[in-house]
């Protein structure tokens, strides 16, 4: 455990322990009362139902997140909250950006996803450490899981922490993590639209990645009208235009990270 981690009063996690192949961690941070959901339908007798108060616990999660931009900033660490829809090519990025970094920096890897720890061995490599955050029921990753997380990791040195959110274009928006930087993902087989259909994920985002340009014609992808939507719905972001499968673009997106890696944490 790391004694530095943002709060003390962060509850451990329920089961945080190295897989026995490799040195990914596991935290799972799954509530124990939690139920899988059962097919609609008229509610049973005996069963309850759960209202989510969300005002207070967003304002719970609020002064997490200062507290995990606090701990980041003490150690000048900059930390990136990668969210996207399922399958937009976030692990794929991080790979291509790790093995790109991995020797120039220190690197770190948060990796959330509902069940497994696919990504987090996707993900790890010497000296990379990962924690792969199992959330069971939980769309999204809040303050206090990264807070956990953090506390599983060793952390010396490390200057650039990656955060892959849980796949999910909508509740990861709501959710500050304390990051420097949030970096929405939209691939060009999800169709040019999204940006404009979930506008809180990217009007709330630093920077835009459009992915997968590799089979943007195969898919009969319109480029410009999808770069036109992200601007649209993220005016205030920088964009970036990559394929983790044949390369292109990675040249910018490395450049971006450098730079922010040259500014001083607080930014
Ligand atoms: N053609 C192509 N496929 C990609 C690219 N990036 C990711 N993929 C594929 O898209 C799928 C989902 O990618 P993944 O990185 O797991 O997405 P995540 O769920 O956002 O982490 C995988 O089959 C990847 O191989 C890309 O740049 N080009
Ligand atoms: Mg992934």
């Amino acid at each position: 455990m790391n004694s530095s981690s943002p709060s003390s009063s962060t509850p451990q996690p329920a089961s945080s322990h190295p897989a026995p192949s490799d040195d990914v961690v596991t935290v799972d941070v799954r509530d124990p009362t939690d139920t899988p959901p059962a097919p609609p339908g008229d509610m049973l007798p005996g069963t309850t139902r759960r209202v989510a108060v969300e005002m207070r616990l967003l304002d719970q999660n609020d002064r997490r997140a200062e507290e995990n931009r606090e701990f980041f900033r003490r150690r000048n660490m900059c930390v990136l909250n990668l969210v996207s829809s399922p399958g937009a090519g976030k692990t794929t990025l991080l790979q291509r950006t790790i093995e790109a970094l991995a020797a120039e920096v220190r690197l770190a890897v948060l990796v959330g996803d509902l069940e497994t720890a696919n990504d987090a061995r996707r993900l790890h490599r010497p000296g990379v450490p990962v924690a792969q955050i199992t959330t069971g029921g939980t769309c999204h990753l809040d303050a206090s899981m990264i807070a956990r997380g953090l506390a599983a990791l060793p952390l010396d040195q490390v200057r650039l922490l990656f955060i892959e959110n849980v796949g999910n274009l909508v509740c990861p928006a709501s959710f500050d993590l304390g990051e420097n930087r949030r970096i929405a993902l939209v691939s060009c087989t999800e169709g040019e639209d999204k940006p404009l259909k979930y506008p809180p994920m990217f009007s709330s985002a630093h920077a835009v990645v459009l992915t997968k340009i590799d089979v943007a014609s195969a898919m009969e992808f319109d480029r410009a009208m999808a770069l036109d939507n992200i601007r649209r719905a993220a005016p205030q972001a920088e964009v970036f235009q990559v394929s983790a499968r044949s390369g292109e673009g990675l040249d910018t997106w490395l450049a971006y990270l450098r730079k922010l890696l040259r500014a001083p944490s607080s930014e």
